[in-house]
């Protein structure tokens, strides 16, 4: 696609009821999520019809869990008799129950009748290409002053947060370590700050992305 190699899994989907036997469902869903630990990108496909599932959201944790990029895709958009709030209350839903992915690109598709299909592999080179982006560090420690005196830290105890240095350790997930003088107390909402800095500043608006938080003094660098 795009001259670019992409390879396709296609797995049998993960009932919770239906007209194949427990085993064979058993047996298809252990298949699901192995293709899962091979795939960059996955693509999972909700049933119009059926709405959001709990089925659905044990396989996107389980996406999440194992740090891959995830795309949210709607088949059958041909069945729902629709008007003017039909896509915008299906995408509240979605929101509602996949709180913990708002990053994952949602599409709406009709395999039967191929209405917007085409925007599938599009919105897969898009979503790898970030999750295979790597931040130069001048720029990512630029970025990380910027981010922290535009919004400081706040203190523990008496003492002034630190962060030292920025480093990309790894990609799919982009994963990034900071240096910090106390990385056993930067608060949950301001690590959600820097994430959300991270995300605007360096593109990464459609994945996953990982800050952890080291001492400086257990790293020689
Ligand atoms: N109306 C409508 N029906 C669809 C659409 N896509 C698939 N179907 C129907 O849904 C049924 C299941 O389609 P499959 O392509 O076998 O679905 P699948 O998810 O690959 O199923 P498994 O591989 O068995 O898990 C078939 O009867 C299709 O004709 C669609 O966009 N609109
Ligand atoms: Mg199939």
């Amino acid at each position: 696609y795009n001259q670019k190699r992409f390879v396709l899994i296609d797995t049998a989907g993960i009932r919770r009821k239906g007209r194949i036997s427990q085993l064979v469902e058993k047996y298809s869903a252990v298949t699901a999520l192995k293709a899962m630990d091979r795939a960059h990108v996955v693509l999972m496909v909700i049933d119009a019809a059926d709405g959001v599932t709990d089925q659905d959201l044990a396989v996107a944790g389980y996406a999440y869990e194992k740090g891959r990029a995830l795309i949210l895709v709607v088949n059958k958009w041909d069945l729902p008799e629709k008007d003017d709030q039909t896509m915008g209350k299906f995408i509240a839903e979605v929101q509602r129950r996949f709180k913990y992915l708002p990053f994952a690109p949602l599409l709406f598709v009709s395999a039967l009748t191929g209405q917007r299909v085409s925007k599938i592999m599009s919105k897969v080179e898009e979503v790898a290409a970030e999750f295979n982006q790597r931040i130069p560090t001048a720029k990512l420690n630029q970025g990380l002053e910027e981010f922290v005196s535009k919004h400081p830290p706040a203190m523990a105890g008496d003492q002034r947060i630190k962060f030292y240095y920025a480093a990309q350790a790894a990609v799919r997930p982009p994963t990034f370590v900071l240096f910090t003088n106390r990385p056993d107390k930067i608060h949950f909402s301001y690590q959600r700050y820097l994430v959300n800095c991270f995300r605007e500043k360096f593109d990464f608006g459609q994945v996953p992305l990982r800050l952890e938080f080291k001492g400086r003094g257990k790293k020689n660098f």
